[in-house]
């Protein structure tokens, strides 16, 4: 690729992609709605509301694919996550329509179905659970991102993060965690497969206890190799096991599935 489009860039998983992405273009453009902090060689840095649509439009232009990681990122008050989420998505999508379709990876989340339980083992076709606004906004995210395609054509993977970070942060993250170096060869595989399409990915590593399915994407050649299991003695000692009967325990979106509706001012 000549120009690949980063947005969230000064996210969490962003900040942790944006160094690693180097090799997959000639030019990373990083954007988020704040400062990008230093900027290297090989990027170029637009600060950029994702409700805006001209500016999105102007964002997009001259990118040939596009890493789409900006937004709200855990449960908020609607209003937040509609602009973001919402409007974002609407804008991002019309913008690639009008500049040669570039395809998109979208980091939905396992909140799309965190209603299911954890002794249950999804594939892709299993009906969207969501945990709260935000992840309806992904589930929105992904009906919109579909529509573009049977519509358009526009190719989109559809990734249900489960949690990516350095390591899991707990024992139900033993199963949801992707290592950065897994997100690195899945985004590889993404934006180097002859055709996409618009697939959910479970974005997992190759825990033992995973609790998702993705053989139905074997045609993008995706192996992931870390395994969160690793880390099983590490939490034991830093926290007690919740609860057999806690929500946290029972479900896979777990402590999301306790947030409340957040009131407007
Ligand atoms: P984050 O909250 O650290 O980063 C999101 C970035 O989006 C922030 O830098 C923020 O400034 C930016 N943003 C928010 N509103 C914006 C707007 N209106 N216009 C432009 N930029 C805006 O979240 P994180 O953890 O880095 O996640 C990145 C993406 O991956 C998010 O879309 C999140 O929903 C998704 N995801 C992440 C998971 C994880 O484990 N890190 C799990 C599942 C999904
Ligand atoms: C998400 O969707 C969030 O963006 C992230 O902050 C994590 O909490 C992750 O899901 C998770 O479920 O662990």
């Amino acid at each position: 690729m000549k120009r690949l489009l980063l947005t969230g860039a000064a996210g969490g998983l962003g900040s942790a992609m944006r160094g690693r992405l180097k090799g997959l273009a000639e030019i990373v453009r990083v954007s988020d709605i704040v400062d990008l902090g230093p900027v290297a060689d090989h990027e170029e840095a637009v600060v950029c509301d994702l409700g805006d649509h001209s500016a999105v439009d102007r964002l997009v232009a001259g990118c040939d694919g596009i890493i789409h990681l900006g937004g709200i990122s855990v449960e908020d008050k609607f209003s937040k996550i509609m602009n973001a989420n919402l409007l974002g998505l609407y804008n991002l999508y019309e913008a690639a329509r009008a500049n040669g379709m570039p395809r998109i990876l979208f980091a939905s989340s396992n909140h799309t179905i965190g209603f299911y339980r954890q002794d249950e083992y999804l594939d892709h076709e299993a009906p969207l659970r969501p945990d709260g606004l935000y992840g309806v906004s992904k589930c929105f995210g992904e009906a919109l991102a579909r529509m573009y395609f049977e519509k358009f054509g526009q190719e989109t993977a559809l990734v249900r993060i489960g949690s990516c970070m350095e390591k899991p942060k707990s024992h139900r993250m033993l199963s949801t965690w992707m290592s950065y170096d897994d997100f690195l060869s899945m985004i590889e595989c993404v934006f180097r497969a002859p055709r996409l399409g618009c697939p959910v990915i479970w974005g997992c590593s190759n825990n033992d206890t995973r609790w998702w399915d993705n053989s139905h994407v074997s045609y993008l050649g995706w192996h992931p190799r870390d395994n969160a299991e690793r880390f099983r003695g590490e939490i034991d000692e830093a926290m007690p096991k919740p609860r057999p009967d806690d929500p946290i325990a029972i479900y896979q979106g777990g402590p999301f599935v306790n947030d409340p509706i957040f009131p407007e001012d």
